[in-house]
């Protein structure tokens, strides 16, 4: 697959749960701006790929449905999947309380794949979802919550792999700011 990209092409790799926001994401990327697309979007199957031009450089963006039965050939299948990729976006919604486990094991389990492989990307965990309002509309969802959550996160990736968190929601067009 690798081989079909030109050299100048970056492989941004975009995982985590079904619903969480990937496709979404994506979109923000693409300069995709007219609010009807988001809710025209269809579950991800298996992965897509988006390819587009901004900034002077070709990207490709390789979304990652997430549906349970397709996180395992992900993760069976990760070196394959991860070549030739210059960035790895993991995307948590912050807004899913009830699964913030089974999205902090999914991570858990791409860390142990990086590490068993080697590979050495820039790697970014996006909280997402973490809309301007969000202290307001959900009460369940305070500070206290997010920090342990950051907290989580930052026991599961070991001192070696460097990472950076984000704070991101589609609102306000796409921002994210660093923790
Ligand atoms: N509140 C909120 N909803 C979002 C945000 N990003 C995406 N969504 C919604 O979350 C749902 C799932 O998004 P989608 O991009 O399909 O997730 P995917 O399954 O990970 O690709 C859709 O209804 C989106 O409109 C966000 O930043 N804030
Ligand atoms: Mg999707």
């Amino acid at each position: 697959m690798q081989k079909k990209d030109s050299k100048n092409t970056k492989k941004i790799i975009i995982m985590g749960l079904d619903n969480s926001g990937k496709t979404s994401i994506v979109m923000c990327l693409k300069g995709v701006k007219n609010l009807s697309s988001f809710s025209s979007i269809t579950p991800t199957r298996n992965f897509e790929i988006n390819k587009f031009r901004t900034l002077g450089s070709t990207f490709s963006i390789w979304d990652f449905g997430g549906q349970e039965r397709f996180r395992e050939e992900y993760l069976t299948n990760f070196y394959d999947h991860l070549q030739g990729a210059s960035k790895l976006i993991f995307v948590l919604d912050v807004q899913d309380r009830d699964r913030y486990n089974i999205a902090l094991e999914y991570l858990a389990e791409i860390i142990k794949l990086l590490r068993k492989f080697k590979i050495a990307l820039d790697f970014s965990v996006f909280l997402h979802k973490y809309d301007p309002d969000l202290d307001f509309i959900k009460k369940d969802i305070n500070k206290g919550m997010i920090q342990f959550l950051v907290s989580e996160i930052k026991k599961l990736i070991p001192n070696d792999i460097p990472y950076r968190i984000f704070k991101t929601s589609i609102y306000t067009i796409f921002q994210k700011s660093a923790i």
